[in-house]
């Protein structure tokens, strides 16, 4: 029998590509047999994002989860799995402009299926894995994202936004919602036991824009801080 799993995606102004996402995740969990539920946590988008996806909800394995203003991509990934169908025993995240390769999405399915891990992680920065179409600053920024991150975890893409992870995982771990990162949450807190990464290739989005500013690469260095305190620290203590 599929695992049934819930996906999370963060959105905000994503109008223009949100509806064919959908679609095609509905084509993909029929084709592949997959018992995956949506929830797209949009912020109030003032282009609308939020009134396409609740005119989905009738026909498409989909719901919104709608939030008062811009409370930032972690908060969001959090909020929705908070609000998951009781019988999903997995949970994942994915971005709304088509830069994470939904194809990723059985094989980590079939990961976590199979027993022998408990996250799977789209990933860049293995073999078969890779980036398209970002421009160079962007490029280096992701790796040195990544590096400095090397300590926690053997996880290579350990800054990716696509993932899924088993649902007990990461019950009553206590996840910080700063910035954009919420997969370095799971990955250096949860109790997963093995992590797999499957490889994709990240394409940059086509439609929209970036929220990614220079505020959210703040809030990773401060995120990176309190999970190294965490870790250096005596038991009990954080910074
Ligand atoms: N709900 C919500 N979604 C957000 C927020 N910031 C970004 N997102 C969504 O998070 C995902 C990743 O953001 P994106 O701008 O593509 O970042 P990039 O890929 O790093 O350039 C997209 O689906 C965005 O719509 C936010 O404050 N709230
Ligand atoms: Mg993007």
């Amino acid at each position: 029998m599929a695992l049934p799993f819930t996906i999370v995606i963060p959105t905000y102004n994503e109008a223009g590509g949100i509806e064919r996402l959908l679609r095609s995740l509905a084509d993909l969990f029929a084709t592949h047999g997959l018992d995956g539920e949506v929830i797209v946590v949009d912020d109030n988008s003032p282009d609308g994002t939020g009134a396409i996806v609740d005119r989905l909800a009738a026909e498409l394995p989909v719901r919104a989860l709608h939030r008062p203003g811009k409370l930032g991509l972690s908060s969001g990934v959090i909020a929705g799995w908070k609000a998951a169908r009781p019988q999903s025993q997995a949970l994942g995240a994915m971005d709304a402009d088509f830069s994470h390769d939904i194809a990723a999405l059985p094989k980590m399915v079939a990961a976590l299926e199979s027993g022998a891990y408990g996250l799977a992680v789209g990933s860049r920065y293995v073999p078969g894995g890779g980036i398209s179409n970002w421009p160079k600053r962007r490029i280096v920024t992701s790796r040195v994202a990544c590096l400095l991150a090397r300590p926690l975890s053997a996880v290579k893409d350990v800054t990716s936004g696509f993932f899924l992870v088993k649902r007990d995982a990461i019950e009553g771990v206590e996840l910080d919602p700063i910035g954009f990162k919420i997969g370095l949450e799971v990955i250096a807190k949860g109790h997963y036991g093995k992590a797999v990464e499957i490889p994709y290739v990240f394409t940059d989005r086509v439609v929209g824009e970036s929220k990614l500013n220079e505020k959210e690469i703040v809030n990773y260095l401060k995120q990176l801080g309190k999970l190294y305190a965490a870790r250096l620290l005596p038991h009990g203590r954080s910074a």
